[in-house]
């Protein structure tokens, strides 16, 4: 069984790019093997240990094709209005000329591999079907650890029409024949000249944030660049939680954070670790699901001491890309362990610690089944998905924002997303380390006008009277000699440990001009050696640093004109008056 309006458009596909064969895949594990073999073959992918790494392979990408490409990311609509100052902009008829041309005859001598696929749990009305056309074994070798492929999604399908159409071909790699063109009216996408992850698996932020988050503003829901997880407290209540920070901001880790041993007691379960999917549900509260079905992580940083969750779930059945390699044959990345004597870098070139420049890429990535987690949660594949009591909005910042403060109200928590801000980082082309205004963790997914995307924000919160909590946290803040205040990962959920306690009506907290932020003592700090001075420091908020911080936040709202919701900028108003 197969959908006509499928058929259709993988023939006129076929017809475009002319590809020699074409492939449906099928998603068993047969056939992701056979691709394999056939990348084994071709030298697409080397094979790791596999004593220690079972069924676990490198690849290496093209050196200038390693992280997603903002400045080549279009949204294609009618009017550029609708995609908004932050977009990058295409008429669909330009993209239609422009690269629709570089998609003519790109896959001669080439296999188009037909990936059906599915977003979410099987069953759920969540889950949305998309197929995605490439001619990259790599690509769909990746989807069948990232989404349910094959047979699941065209049973979903079924003689639907209604699925988003992607197109991804790796054309020539080269950047100066690279785009990433969303066409959100027609729910397709079309990327080309890119194999690397975020620009070429389709579903991820493609489909899943910059498709979907259209979807979500005409449909009355919300896609958003979220981490979700549950925090069982010693007496076995699990509270749910999502989170959205930047790229490689730490969400992995959040997702999968090991209590220190002074809160043993607890647990934290793994639900996703980029995206959320969010309801209301017919109780009025908001519940999630991951629409993914695998971790995209960065590896560098990732260690059995940061992160032992992930250290396990990528031990095998695993995809790895620009990782150093071994002489045993294992991965390696910086903060993994001690730099061994001998390895071949990212590109495979003969590196030692002497040789001053990293093993792996900044932006290398694992491919991990989120099944192998252990510290997945039973119900992260519950059809109804799980019910969200508290949202975290959090950045990279060294100064400016405290460890964690409350917004006073679901407003007021949408001023505090849209005017959140981060050091950028290494998953993006550009520069790192600058300060860049990235509303909600959504600024390179949102694939609509922002100031829309507030106004829909807005909407959601007047819906229901049980929406979560809005909380902001920064794990980043830095003393005078540039030196992080905060331990973070694990010592992380002494912070959420405050932000549940808030949310049953507990939790002490102190009023300021920008919301509520713990006292000192409603902290759990136990067993930890943070000076008072720290404490002080980290729970700061410096009214002058703040005015300065309100200006920037004005600029960045002027960008979008008369189209910015009254209520921001009501809500800017008032953080200048509670500043005074
Ligand atoms: C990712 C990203 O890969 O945000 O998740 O870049
Ligand atoms: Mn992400």
């Amino acid at each position: 069984m197969c959908s006509r309006a499928l058929n259709e458009w993988i023939e006129e596909v076929a017809r475009v790019t002319q590809p020699d064969r074409i492939v449906w895949c099928d998603g068993s594990e047969r056939e992701y093997h056979a691709l394999l073999e056939q990348m084994l073959g071709d030298g697409t992918l080397l094979r790791l240990n596999e004593r220690k790494y079972p069924n676990c392979y490198l690849h290496r990408s093209h050196p200038t094709d390693v992280a997603r490409t903002e400045h080549l990311t279009f949204i294609c609509t009618p009017k550029p209005e609708d995609a908004g100052p932050t977009n990058n902009w295409m008429s669909p008829q330009e993209a239609r000329e422009r690269v629709g041309a570089l998609f003519r005859g790109c896959m001669k001598g080439r296999t188009m591999y037909v990936v059906p696929y599915l977003m979410g749990p099987p069953g759920s009305p969540f889950s949305e079907v998309g197929v995605e056309v490439t001619d990259s074994p790599y690509v769909v070798a990746n989807m069948r650890i990232m989404t349910r492929m094959g047979k699941i999604a065209l049973e979903h399908l079924g003689d639907s029409e209604h699925f988003v159409r992607g197109l991804h071909s790796l054309g020539d790699l080269s950047p100066e024949r690279r785009y990433i063109c969303h066409f959100p009216e027609e729910r397709a996408i079309w990327s080309i000249g890119s194999g690397y992850g975020g620009n070429a698996l389709l579903g991820k932020k493609c489909h899943s944030l910059r498709i979907a988050s259209v979807e979500a503003r005409d449909e009355g829901w919300l896609a958003e660049h979220m981490l979700i997880i549950g925090v069982e407290d010693p007496e076995g209540n699990v509270t749910y939680l999502a989170g959205a920070f930047p790229s490689a901001c730490g969400k992995t880790n959040l997702a999968m954070l090991v209590p220190p041993p002074a809160l043993s007691r607890y647990k934290v379960w793994t639900v996703g670790d980029d995206i959320a999917w969010l309801r209301l549900g017919p109780d009025g509260r908001l519940w999630a699901v991951n629409p993914e079905t695998g971790f995209f992580g960065v590896a560098p940083g990732t260690s059995v001491k940061t992160n032992p969750n992930a250290m396990i779930a990528l031990s095998r059945n695993s995809i790895f890309t620009n990782v150093a390699l071994t002489p045993e044959g294992t991965p390696w990345w910086e903060g993994m362990s001690d730099p061994p004597e001998f390895a071949y870098d990212w590109q495979g070139k003969p590196w030692t610690p002497a040789s001053g420049r990293p093993a792996a890429h900044p932006n290398a990535r694992y491919t991990a089944p989120a099944r192998q987690c252990p510290s997945i949660s039973p119900h992260w594949e519950d059809p109804q998905g799980v019910p969200i009591s508290a949202i975290l909005f959090g950045g990279r910042r060294a100064r400016v924002a405290p460890l964690v403060y409350e917004a006073f109200d679901w407003a007021h928590g949408v001023f505090v997303g849209a005017s959140m801000a981060s050091e950028t980082t290494a998953a993006a082309m550009g520069e790192i380390g600058v300060v860049r205004r990235d509303p909600m963790a959504m600024l390179p997914f949102c694939g609509y006008n922002m100031a829309d995307y507030f106004r829909h924000w807005l909407w959601m919160g007047t819906r229901s009277p049980r929406m979560p909590r809005i909380f902001h946290v920064n794990w980043f803040r830095t003393d005078e000699r540039g030196q992080f205040l905060w331990p973070g990962f694990g010592e992380n959920l002494r912070v959420l440990k405050w932000i549940i306690e808030r949310v049953n009506g507990r939790g002490d907290a102190e009023e300021t001009p920008i919301g509520y932020v713990p006292t000192p003592e409603a902290l759990d700090l136990e067993g930890l050696t943070l000076s008072k001075e720290a404490v002080r420091e980290l729970l700061h908020v410096d009214p002058n640093e703040w005015r300065q911080e309100a200006e920037a936040i004005a600029e960045f709202f002027r960008r979008f004109g008369d189209r910015l919701p009254e209520e921001l900028w009501q809500a800017h108003r008032q953080l200048l008056r509670r500043l005074g």
